[in-house]
């Protein structure tokens, strides 16, 4: 039992991070140059965070968006597989945005677990659908989830949980590694190229997966409404990041670095194939079928 990685001199890891929660692994990256640490199977004790987290009292909420044909497609099987696999033994909230309210299946939750359905439009566009998410984020967590829970956790619908997505995850401002790239060169990285946008990067650290994120109530709020707000201003300028809200996202998280990333097994995707260092699967990706929920 060692700690992450040598860290810069001065950087401190936050909370449970800097007890004795972290091993060590030496085949993957385990720490950014800022000192947070890049979670991975093997490298933390899950039976301490859960133990302090519930010692602390910390509930977690969790956001999911099912708009349209979304609901049907995936949110019975994200909702059932959240409840073996998501902060099991600590209180969770589930706030499920909809467009048909009425169409959310009854889920048999756990006890000290809730489900929220809030309404909200069907946006024209499906990027629209995608990038609406930060406002309706960030607009929640002021008028509920900052009155009842430390943390949220926000997620694309279209993934199951296969294994333990626990409270080792929990920390200020949480990002995931996107499985697709966190191999490749730098170059390969589909930040947003176009001067116009607000998303505009030619540096980053990695490349983030926005199905995934998360962190303290105060930190995703802050970073969901950043991204709003950038994204309102390229609507003003009548431009479109390459890839939405995802574009926003990494841009953000250049200028305001996480306190914690997540490897791929918080989010790996079965046609990428086998990968030495992918001990465990956390989250799948569920099966696209573009031609059916696209159209
Ligand atoms: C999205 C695209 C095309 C057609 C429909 C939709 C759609 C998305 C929808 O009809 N209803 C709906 O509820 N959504 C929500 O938006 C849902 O929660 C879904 O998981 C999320 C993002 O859309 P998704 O999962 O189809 O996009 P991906 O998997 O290609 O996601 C990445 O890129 C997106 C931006 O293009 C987002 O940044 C997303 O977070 C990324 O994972
Ligand atoms: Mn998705």
């Amino acid at each position: 039992p060692m700690d992450v990685c040598p860290l810069p001199q001065g950087t401190k890891l936050q909370g449970i991070d800097s007890s004795v929660a972290l091993w060590s692994r030496t085949d993957v990256q385990t720490c950014t140059s800022w000192g947070a640490p890049i979670l991975w199977e093997g490298m933390f004790n899950p039976t301490i965070y859960d133990q302090e987290h519930r010692e602390r009292g910390t509930s977690v909420a969790l956001t999911v968006f099912a708009v349209g044909r979304y609901l049907d497609a995936y949110l019975w099987e994200f909702l059932t597989s959240a409840e073996l696999h998501f902060m099991v033994g600590l209180p969770v909230t589930y706030y499920v945005f909809t467009d048909a309210p009425e169409r959310v299946p009854t889920i048999m939750l756990k006890p000290g677990r809730t489900l929220k359905v809030i309404k909200v439009e069907r946006h024209a566009r499906w990027q629209d659908i995608s990038m609406m998410r930060m406002r309706t984020i960030a607009d929640t967590i002021e008028s509920h989830i900052r009155h009842e829970n430390q943390y949220v956790f926000c997620f694309d619908v279209d993934q199951v949980f296969v294994g333990r997505f626990g409270s080792e995850a929990l920390g200020d401002l949480v990002v995931l590694l996107h499985a697709f790239y966190y191999h490749r060169p730098k170059i390969m990285y589909t930040y947003d190229r176009n001067p116009r946008s607000a998303a505009y990067m030619t540096e980053g650290d990695f490349y983030y997966h926005a199905a995934v994120f998360g962190g303290s109530w105060q930190s995703v709020r802050n970073m969901t409404e950043a991204c709003y707000h950038s994204i309102m201003k390229d609507k003003m300028n009548q431009v479109e990041a390459r890839w939405h809200d995802e574009s926003h996202l990494n841009k953000y998280l250049w200028i305001h670095k996480p306190s914690k990333v997540l490897s791929p097994e918080y989010c790996w995707a079965s046609f990428i194939g086998f990968r030495s260092d992918i001990h465990v699967v956390r989250l799948l990706w569920a099966e696209k079928h573009y031609s059916k929920l696209r159209d």
